[in-house]
């Protein structure tokens, strides 16, 4: 196992102070590790995110990733500390946050979100820019930006009126209300639930499962179900297909179609 965090440079690759990150199974699994502010993301967490899921990405011992936090807490929220003071023109010239959730979004291998605990603000927007969420039944999903005079800024708005509704939406984030772990799998924010003490067993278990498959065609799935949510419906039909059609030119194409037929497992060698 790789584990990486805190100043240890003697174990290769890059230290973090704000996240630990292991490799083992195939898997990647990045845990935000900030205690004492309940997984506030600062800039230097999110920075260390970016780079990891950026390492993971070039990593071929990384075949999915699992993002999670500690069981109170995924992520509290943007850290409300490190934006008090901050006035429009400094985060409008800083561009406030834009290079980071790029550094999320832009990663072509599946990411689930582990949520136990509060997912709120910028946690619960972090949570949506992975493929799925698994959420243990302690999970507490909220936009409360509301109360403290400002708005969801890293697409909570946008991901959560599409994965839950306008409605549902619009009372998250005008009221600040917070939305417990079944509420959020009725609703279809969160993929599945299961108990807080098998929440890391599951969502590994997943990763495992999606680890086993072709990366090409489990990166072309991922492809075409976020270009879906950015294009009109035709146009997504039609990059899906012809994605579809481009999968017949891989070696995992026959490999998974013969195996089928010849009754044994497939072989997948990505390519
Ligand atoms: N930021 C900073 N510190 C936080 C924090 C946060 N979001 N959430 C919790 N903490 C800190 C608390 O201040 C406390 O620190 P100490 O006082 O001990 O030093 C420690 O974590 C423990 O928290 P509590 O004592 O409050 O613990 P409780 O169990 O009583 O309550 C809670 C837990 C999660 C319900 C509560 O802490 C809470 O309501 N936290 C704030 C939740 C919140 O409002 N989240 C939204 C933050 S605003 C942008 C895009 C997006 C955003 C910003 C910009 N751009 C595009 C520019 C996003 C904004 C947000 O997320």
């Amino acid at each position: 196992m790789t584990a990486l965090h805190g100043d240890s440079p003697e174990r290769g690759g890059m230290a973090y102070k704000n996240i630990i990150v292991d490799i083992e199974d195939n898997i990647c699994l990045i845990r935000l590790d900030r205690p004492e502010a309940m997984n506030a993301l600062n800039l230097d967490l999110l920075r260390e995110l970016g780079s990891a899921l950026g390492e993971a990405q070039k990593n071929d011992k990384a075949r999915a990733i699992v993002i999670t936090g500690s069981e109170k807490a995924f992520a509290a929220g943007a850290d409300i500390k490190l934006m008090a003071d901050k006035c429009f023109v400094e985060v409008f010239a800083a561009d406030l946050f834009t290079e980071e959730e790029r550094a999320i979004t832009r990663i072509r291998k599946p990411i689930i979100a582990a949520v136990a605990g509060y997912s709120l603000g910028g946690g619960c927007e972090l949570a949506m820019m992975c493929d799925f969420i698994i959420a243990a039944d302690t999970a507490k999903f909220g936009l409360p930006e509301v109360n403290l005079g400002v708005m969801p800024g890293m697409g909570g708005l946008g991901r959560l009126s599409r994965l839950v509704g306008r409605a549902k939406a619009m009372d998250m984030a005008l009221t600040g209300r917070f939305m417990e772990a079944d509420e959020a799998e009725r609703s279809g924010l969160v993929a599945r639930v299961v108990p807080a003490k098998k929440l890391m067993e599951e969502a590994t278990a997943a990763a495992r499962r999606i680890a086993e498959k072709s990366n090409v065609s489990v990166m072309a799935i991922k492809e075409a179900v976020h270009r879906a949510d950015e294009v009109a419906l035709g146009e997504a039909l039609m990059f899906e297909r012809r994605l579809f059609h481009a999968l017949f030119a891989t070696e995992d194409q026959k490999e998974g179609m013969n195996a089928f037929i010849e009754k044994r497992e497939p072989q997948f060698r990505d390519k």
